[in-house]
């Protein structure tokens, strides 16, 4: 491979997708020198250079070619409206945009918000949604403190970012319609092609591990013989399980994995089957 192919990576600088853009950089065995308080970062054992920035850039920046991929939110992203592909979802980040209004008022659907000012952060997705369900709403953009719009009479309504909704509540505000799910994506260049397209593949395929990983859990039981068809079909593991012999004559010990979903119901059923001892591990990384 050509020595000069290399990745560049945006990610946001400071803010709530840069620690687990981080970590997933990581967990996938890639390293940078001078710490990543710099613009830019090189990684040592990757062909990668990280540049540092606001989210709101980061689409700009990949669709621009300055970067050739970048971890952004997917509201920043139908927001920017620019022309880069989703390489891959990173699970992280989750978030909603919805309409609130103030409390005390009921809401009786979105023709409600005909003839409403609306105050957001995120003009375009909101007017697709407008669009979309033939509300004529007025939509005041502004950049922060959304939040507080209808409480100093700006606005009627707002959409905003909502996680656990306690924002809203402290505002005197009630969640009444989500209009776009999120979470984070790595998005990349539409055209990456070559030992750059090689690379991104690379990685996307150590990203998918640690995924895997982190949705799966190693299990280790002990079970009488004859419990070992209906145990098999709890736990068929990747494959099959592993089935090893115990001293006791009987008895064997059965290795498989499952999923973080389905693990409690799946024990569950286990412990009712007559295993024993079982044990849970995580899974460092899983090849798929
Ligand atoms: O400085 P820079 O421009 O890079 O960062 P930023 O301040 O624009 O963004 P940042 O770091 O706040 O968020 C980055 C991304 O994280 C967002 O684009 C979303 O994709 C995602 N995300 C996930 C969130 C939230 N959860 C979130 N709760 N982004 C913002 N919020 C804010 C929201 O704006 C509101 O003020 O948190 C408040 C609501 O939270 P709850 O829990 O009270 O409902
Ligand atoms: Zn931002």
């Amino acid at each position: 491979m050509n020595n000069s192919a290399k990745l560049r990576i945006a990610i946001q600088k400071s803010g709530r997708l840069s620690e687990d853009s981080l970590q997933m950089i990581k967990e996938c065995g890639i390293s940078f020198k001078n710490g990543i308080g710099a613009l830019k970062a090189e990684a040592t054992n990757f062909p990668m250079e990280f540049l540092l920035l606001r989210d709101d850039d980061i689409p700009g920046y990949v669709a621009d070619g300055v970067a050739d991929i970048g971890i952004v939110g997917e509201n920043v992203l139908a927001e920017k409206q620019r022309d880069v592909v989703v390489a891959h979802k990173l699970g992280f980040s989750k978030c909603r945009l919805s309409i609130a209004i103030p409390k005390s008022e009921p809401y009786e659907g979105v023709h409600q918000l005909d003839g409403k000012r609306i105050a957001t952060s995120y003009p375009k997705i909101l007017e697709t949604f407008l669009r979309n369900n033939n509300v004529q709403a007025e939509i005041h953009e502004i950049s922060g403190s959304v939040e507080i719009a209808p409480g100093i009479g700006l606005a009627d309504a707002i959409c905003d970012i909502v996680s656990s909704g306690s924002t809203l509540f402290t505002n005197g505000l009630k969640e009444v319609q989500p209009i776009f799910q999120s979470e984070a994506v790595l998005i990349s260049r539409p055209d990456m092609a070559g030992e750059q397209r090689a690379l991104l593949d690379k990685l996307l395929f150590r990203i998918r591990s640690v995924q895997a990983a982190r949705n799966n859990k190693y299990i280790l039981l002990n079970a009488p013989e004859s419990k070992i068809e209906v145990i098999k079909s709890l736990i068929p593991g990747m494959k099959s399980p592993s089935i090893l012999p115990l001293a006791e004559p009987g008895w064997v010990s059965m290795h498989s994995v499952i999923n973080e979903n389905d693990f409690w119901e799946v024990i569950e059923k286990l412990q009712a089957e007559g295993a024993q001892g079982i044990l849970v591990v995580p899974i460092e990384k899983m090849i798929l």
